[in-house]
């Protein structure tokens, strides 16, 4: 069973004393090698799998210290701004922590998996008819005037949880990797991450990937309408814009644009030829490593290693899944149509 990562790496962050531990056993996620996107690339690829989290994304991290500090502080609710899975992890945390929570997603616009999660956990979800980025706005505005702790990657806690993934990549595979893969929306998890690094005097490739339609770092400039199946990164505006592009500039790496075509590609390859499923924001680092080649910083050799972040669990997602898989084999109860239909 998983240590809580509070316990793991709690001299790292920065809770006080008498905060009481809000956990569900995050962390300590498997870190899988892939032999063949290592010979595709040619350098020895591994998969971080986030998913293995225990609400199925990387956000349970930053939750369980973020959580553990608004609770020690007092906090009798939590609030966040989603795509999906920060609702889902501040869902889980707030109903293990006995503090309220509400949670402000874009309407028709979330994986009905975390949505399924949010409500179950108790929350009070809001469908905002707006994008994220209007409803980080909003809850930015509430929490400034009501007792209500906000728990989007805005909050330092959230980084702090984060960035204990990279100590988990340095520690397993001995050392840090050459490059870091990963998706990019609101930008907290590439900051967090890149904190981590630098606590253990590493500085890896940053290459980080969002979706074409949902750009705004690549393109250099906010995008009022973003679009993308990969609904958790479909952000137009990243609250962690400054950190994120100044780790990738320190790293001598760089953010691009996949496109969603190129994303359920690598979504389907890594379900279909790797066991391993996650959502299609999660695929976008991959998508990109395969589309884009290997990062190679200026006036150096091209990594050797690199690691992928998949960030979050496919069955959050199940509609984009069906929606992309081939069709189930119907099938009457008979012993010669079943062996057609398994053998045919
Ligand atoms: C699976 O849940 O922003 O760049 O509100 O769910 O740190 O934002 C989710 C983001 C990548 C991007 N992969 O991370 C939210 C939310 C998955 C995600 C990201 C998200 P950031």
């Amino acid at each position: 069973m998983p240590t809580p990562l509070i316990e793991r790496y709690g001299e790292h962050l920065s809770l006080e004393a008498g905060d009481p531990v809000v956990t569900l056993n995050e962390g300590s996620t498997p870190l899988i090698h892939s032999p063949r996107l290592s010979e595709r690339v040619g350098a020895e690829v591994h998969l971080k799998f986030e998913g293995a989290n225990p609400t199925g994304s990387f956000k349970d991290r930053g939750m369980t210290v973020a959580v553990s500090r608004a609770k020690g502080r007092g906090a009798e609710a939590v609030i966040c701004a989603s795509t999906g899975n920060t609702a889902a992890s501040a869902a889980a945390y707030a109903a293990r922590a006995g503090l309220r929570g509400a949670v402000i997603v874009p309407e028709g616009k979330i994986a009905v998996g975390k949505l399924a999660q949010a409500l179950m956990h108790g929350a009070r979800v809001i469908a905002l008819q707006g994008n994220f980025d209007q409803a980080l706005t909003i809850v930015r505005a509430l929490a400034e005037s009501h007792p209500i702790e906000l728990v989007n990657s805005v909050n330092r806690y959230r980084i702090e949880g984060q960035k204990t993934a990279a100590y988990e990549v340095c520690d397993e595979l001995g050392e840090a990797p050459d490059a870091l893969a990963i998706p990019v929306g609101n930008a907290g998890n590439v900051t967090a991450y890149w904190a981590g690094f630098q606590d253990r005097g590493a500085s890896p490739v940053l290459y980080g990937f969002q979706a074409e339609g949902a750009a705004p770092l690549v393109e250099g400039h906010p995008i009022d309408q973003p679009e993308t199946i990969a609904s958790a990164i479909r952000i137009g505006n990243p609250a962690r814009w400054e950190e994120a592009m100044n780790a990738f500039t320190a790293s001598r790496g760089r953010v691009a644009a996949v496109s969603d075509q190129q994303i359920l590609d690598a979504y389907r390859l890594l379900a279909s030829s790797e066991g391993l499923f996650c959502e299609p924001a999660s695929a976008a680092s991959v998508a990109g490593l395969l589309a884009h080649g290997l990062p190679v910083a200026e006036g150096s050799e091209p990594p050797g290693s690199v690691v992928c972040v998949l960030t979050g669990h496919g069955l959050k997602d199940p509609d984009t899944a069906l929606g992309k898989a081939p069709p189930v084999i119907g099938c009457e109860v008979d012993l010669a149509a079943v062996e057609k239909a398994v053998f045919d």
